[in-house]
């Protein structure tokens, strides 16, 4: 028999058998996690599938009071909790696979370790090992020809990496960065039921697309903007980023554009590429800002971090925007939409 539990804490089903959220108990997409985890939590040691390392959307759905976090990537519903309970930003990382989004967000964890950043200081993560894990492989592949970061597969789904920051005057900030397969971005023309799960941007505060500079300095230029491109059109079309959204066009790999000889036109192509986003979109959107980047310089003449700092700076900026409102809709995404920030104010 399954028992009735359900990860969000306002929910009393197991006392009531009432869904808090207004579902009936078996649709509730909560409920389904749990079940579906409960069904199949028998570890078969020969088995290999259950070998594999869980994926966020494989875990509970969320942190409860006595659950202990992993310290793997956090699920959607992991996420959620710490929108509930704290100051939060969400920046949401998008673009082709290998353009460079999950190295970004390891670059900050990185960066943090070492060194604070104008006002902010590293003040803990909820995803350790998932940073080290990641870091790791990077820096173990140092003895090769250049560092790797390994590749987030399609299967993984999305995830969130967490870093707290913390300055005297703002006091503490979360920050979720979220990672999922570019592989899953490049597809969403084709498969519009996929917008549907695109969670990581409808709570943005920041959303981010990024175009690989090192594929722009060679002959993929042409399919490279396009598929940023078509990226951005598609979330545009079916309303996914608009009023709401402040968002980021980034030029990634910035020490291996510097080093081309095709560098002039690479910046060209970035710029006519920002100003038709501009152009089709400026009035759309909250913000639209443009940043080169080299997470993870091969140069030493290039500071660590260059250009991400001014992304996070960005993304932590307070911003007045509406009070968002919570959308009828039976969908999972619910309680994640549903914690905007309601003090931000310009500053
Ligand atoms: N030289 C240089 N290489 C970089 C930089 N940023 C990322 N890379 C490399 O580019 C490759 C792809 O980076 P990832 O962060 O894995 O890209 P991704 O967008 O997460 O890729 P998927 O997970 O496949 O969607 C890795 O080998 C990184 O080491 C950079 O600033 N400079
Ligand atoms: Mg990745």
């Amino acid at each position: 028999m399954t028992k009735l539990t359900c990860p969000n804490p306002d929910c009393r089903v197991a006392e009531t058998g009432k869904c808090v959220e207004g579902f009936p108990v078996k649709e509730c997409p909560h409920q389904q996690k749990i079940v579906s985890i409960e069904n199949h939590p028998v570890a078969d040691v020969n088995n290999e599938e259950s070998q594999q390392e869980p994926t966020p959307a494989s875990r509970s759905t969320s942190l409860t009071e006595t659950s202990v976090a992993s310290g793997e990537i956090l699920s959607i519903g992991e996420a959620t909790d710490i929108l509930r309970k704290r100051s939060t930003r969400v920046l949401t990382v998008i673009g082709p696979n290998k353009s460079g989004k999950t190295t970004l967000g390891i670059s900050l964890y990185d960066f943090f370790q070492h060194a604070s950043f104008d006002r902010w200081s590293f003040n803990g993560s909820m995803t350790l090992p998932a940073f080290e894990k990641r870091c790791h492989h990077a820096r173990s592949q140092c003895g090769g020809s250049s560092p790797e970061t390994q590749r987030t597969s399609r299967s993984e789904g999305l995830g969130f990496l967490h870093l707290a920051l913390h300055s005297h005057d703002s006091g503490r900030i979360d920050l979720l960065i979220s990672d999922r397969s570019g592989e899953f971005y490049t597809a969403i023309a084709d498969n519009l039921e996929d917008c549907e799960s695109l969670h990581e941007v409808s709570r943005a505060d920041h959303v981010i697309f990024l175009v690989d500079g090192e594929k722009l300095a060679s002959d993929e230029r042409h399919g490279v903007i396009n598929d940023v491109r078509m990226i951005i059109a598609t979330l545009m079309e079916e309303e996914k980023i608009g009023v709401n959204q402040r968002v980021g066009i980034i030029l990634t790999k910035y020490d291996i554009v510097f080093l081309s000889k095709f560098k002039e036109r690479v910046d060209r192509d970035f710029e006519n590429l920002v100003n038709q986003v501009e152009e089709n979109y400026g009035g759309s959107l909250a913000e639209i800002k443009s940043f080169k980047i080299a997470a993870r310089s091969e140069l030493d003449t290039f500071e660590p971090c260059y250009g991400v700092l001014d992304i996070l700076e960005q993304t932590l900026r307070r911003q007045h925007i509406v009070k968002h409102i919570a959308p009828s809709v039976s969908e999972f995404s619910r309680s994640f939409l549903q914690l905007q920030e309601t003090d931000r104010r310009g500053e």
